[in-house]
């Protein structure tokens, strides 16, 4: 009883502690420990809420990695209905707003002036201090039930610093450089990209499954208490930005003004001041601080007269479609790209735009010959935002993606409950040429010197057709060679390069098939499940959804894989020329250390510096005899010298014998 007594109050301290690291990261943006610290904390809670499961909390930090899966969400009725604000596009608008104000107002007007996020607005309801609903705007008046999703966010609080009953709001939003990367990641796995950063926290926040919105980088601004904010004794939203922070809440940085001339001074700075900010802001928000002059001012149907939003021009740019190219990319979808006359916007000059799919052109009516509006989507996509009718030529005609694939001439479909329209040969050679690029890469089969020119010259040449024919380039040498561009040397390199990777290990060659959604870490994870190619190969539904991280989409995607009898021809061939179809030591490919550079110093109680060594590599580590800034972390003994010194001098994680054992 003591002993579990003893046993949640260690489990709950690491919650604490957690939570407590979380804020100094995602909400002061100021990490107060090491990832691998941070891990190895993480690593304690769960191993404990497992062992304890009777000593559980839904809101424990372990959590926020999502799990739950909806069929729909449920409504919410808003307690306070949250109101949209009205628009200023220049400075007059803006003097006029502040003579308005200034008529009604009985005492000093102050204003608040804060970033208009482009993101999603949500009401977060907390009781006893204790995260209770997050729920989206909805129409103001009825939203939906998001909670599961928002508990992901890490910038949320679950627990406050106060134990009090409050809904707050707040705008979900995702930064530019997470955008720009959670798009790698869609393009990788052969799904559509986002258009923007709003469209992608609009995606990632109303995700049926929770475990897909943990994964993507959403982030958080509060800026209002939505419960009568007098009740807590606020006057004004300087004090409840103080209050908000002190609570736990991340809130955007703002500034306060006296005078309205300055303000729009302000406005006028942001136009082009907005590009160096780390998220995409479509305006400034200037809101009355003080709440007595807010509830002089009242409120209109829709938005209260205390505030008004400044929409900044849109930095957008007109020119003329030339052309609309359709790409097939490396599983298959078909992409159109607009081309366009090139021109400047927000600072670069652009000349091309993707489409996305038939139904972004139908929604927009785009045509060849169109006028258009084009604008930088997270500050840095080329997108076409509009068409300008009045420009439209003539006899134009609406665009339509080919019902063939323009490179294979394959029909292409559709499939169901996707916008995106694919080739479904494997053996298209614009999908060969980009699986090539994809099979070479470092993160698949790690083949070096073989570049993007050099395959499209050997698919051109005739020479490679699919994924095996690189490895038969040795008999076509001296033809290379005669190529322009290639010498003897780069040809050499290249073909011993491709030579060595026939022994690497299964994951690489599973991750270099590119099969659509098995991305680097699924292929780990079958390689190790499955052991050898046949076994992945004669895998079935149910084996391969029982298999840790495999989902039903995982699973049927492989299986489609793996039906195909070219590929199955293609597995033959690459087996018949000696590659390796075998996973390793499957253990250290995926054990804790994997990938980590460790070194040990100083004297152990418990092991030699042999075993240690040993149990280091069984788990995947690397051991080296120096500290460097690559160095991972040093395990430290007693009387340890220089090295440790090092590692302090570098910052480089130092654990001792017993955290070491933890992590193992
Ligand atoms: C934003 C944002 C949105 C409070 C009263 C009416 C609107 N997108 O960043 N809304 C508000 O304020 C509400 N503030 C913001 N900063």
């Amino acid at each position: 009883m003591i002993m579990k007594e003893k046993i949640k109050e260690q489990i709950i301290a690491l919650r604490k502690e957690i939570e407590q690291h979380n804020y100094a990261y995602y909400v002061l943006d100021r990490p107060s420990i090491t990832d691998s610290e941070y891990d190895l904390l993480m690593r304690e809670l769960i191993g404990l809420e497992k062992e304890y499961p009777e000593l559980d909390d839904p809101l424990s930090p372990s959590h926020r990695v999502g799990g739950s899966v909806l069929s729909a969400f449920q409504k919410v009725a808003h307690n306070t209905p949250l109101l949209s604000l009205d628009n200023a596009y220049n400075g007059k608008e803006l003097a006029d707003f502040d003579r308005r104000v200034r008529k009604e107002a009985a005492s000093e007007v102050e204003y608040v002036v804060e970033y208009k996020i482009d993101g999603l607005s949500v009401a977060i309801l907390y009781e006893n201090g204790v995260f209770k609903r997050g729920a989206t705007r909805g129409d103001g008046t009825i939203g939906e039930d998001v909670s599961e999703n928002v508990k992901t966010i890490r910038s949320v609080p679950l627990r406050l610093n106060e134990p009090v009953n409050l809904e707050v709001r707040g705008e979900i939003f995702i930064p530019k450089k997470g955008f720009l990367s959670l798009n790698e990641q869609q393009t990788l796995r052969g799904k559509e990209s986002f258009a923007n950063p709003r469209n992608a926290a609009a995606g990632s926040l109303r995700q049926l499954d929770s475990k897909i919105a943990a994964s993507r980088p959403l982030d958080i601004f509060v800026f209002d208490v939505l419960s009568s904010a007098v009740d807590y004794g606020l006057h004004s939203q300087v004090e409840t930005f103080e209050w908000l922070n002190s609570l736990g809440f991340k809130t955007a940085p703002s500034k306060r003004f006296s005078s309205m001339d300055n303000v729009i001074e302000y406005c006028d700075q942001m136009i082009d001041e907005r590009h160096g900010l780390p998220f995409e802001i479509d305006g400034l928000v200037i809101k009355v601080s003080p709440f007595e002059i807010r509830e002089q001012l009242g409120n209109t149907a829709k938005s209260p007269r205390w505030a008004i939003a400044y929409k900044f021009p849109a930095e957008m740019a007109t020119t003329v479609i030339k052309d609309i190219q359709v790409q097939v990319g490396r599983t298959g979808v078909i992409t159109p790209l607009a081309i366009f006359e090139p021109v400047k916007v927000a600072g670069s000059v652009i000349g091309k735009a993707t489409l996305h799919n038939q139904d972004y052109i139908n929604e927009k009516d785009i045509r060849v010959g169109d006028t258009v509006w084009v604008q930088k989507a997270g500050d840095v996509i080329p997108a076409v935002v509009r068409v300008d009718l009045t420009q439209r030529p003539e006899n134009s005609e609406p665009f339509r993606l080919p019902e063939q694939c323009p490179i294979c001439g394959t029909d292409t479909v559709r499939v169901e409950g996707e916008s995106a329209l694919r080739c479904l040969n494997e053996m298209c050679p614009a999908k060969i040429k980009r699986a090539l690029e994809h099979f070479v890469s470092r993160n698949a089969m790690n083949i070096d010197g073989v570049g993007e020119a050099l395959i499209e010259t050997l698919i051109e040449a005739g020479l490679i057709k699919d994924l095996a024919d690189l490895y038969t380039l040795e008999e076509y040498s001296e033809t290379i060679m005669n190529m322009e561009r290639f010498g003897e040397k780069s040809v050499s390199n290249m073909l011993e390069a491709i030579e060595k990777s026939k022994a690497n290990d299964l994951h690489r060659l599973i991750a270099g098939f590119g099969i659509p959604l098995i991305g680097e870490k699924a292929a780990k994870t079958l390689a190790k499940a499955f052991k050898d190619m046949d076994g992945l190969m004669n895998a079935t539904y149910d084996e391969l959804v029982e298999t840790e991280e495999i989902g039903d989409k995982m699973a049927l995607s492989i299986l489609r894989y793996f039906g195909s009898d070219e590929i199955k021809v293609m597995i033959e061939r690459l087996r018949s020329m000696g590659l390796n179809m075998t996973s390793f030591s499957t253990e250290a490919s995926d054990g804790v250390f994997s990938g980590k550079t460790i070194v040990v110093t100083g004297t152990l109680t418990r092991y030699t510096r042999d075993s240690i060594k040993v149990l280091i590599e069984e788990n995947g580590g690397k051991v080296s005899g120096s500290v460097s800034k690559k160095t991972d972390f040093v395990v430290v003994g007693e009387n340890a010298g220089s090295k440790a010194d090092k590692a302090d001098a570098l910052g480089v994680l130092m654990i001792s014998e017993d955290d070491f054992e933890k992590m193992l």
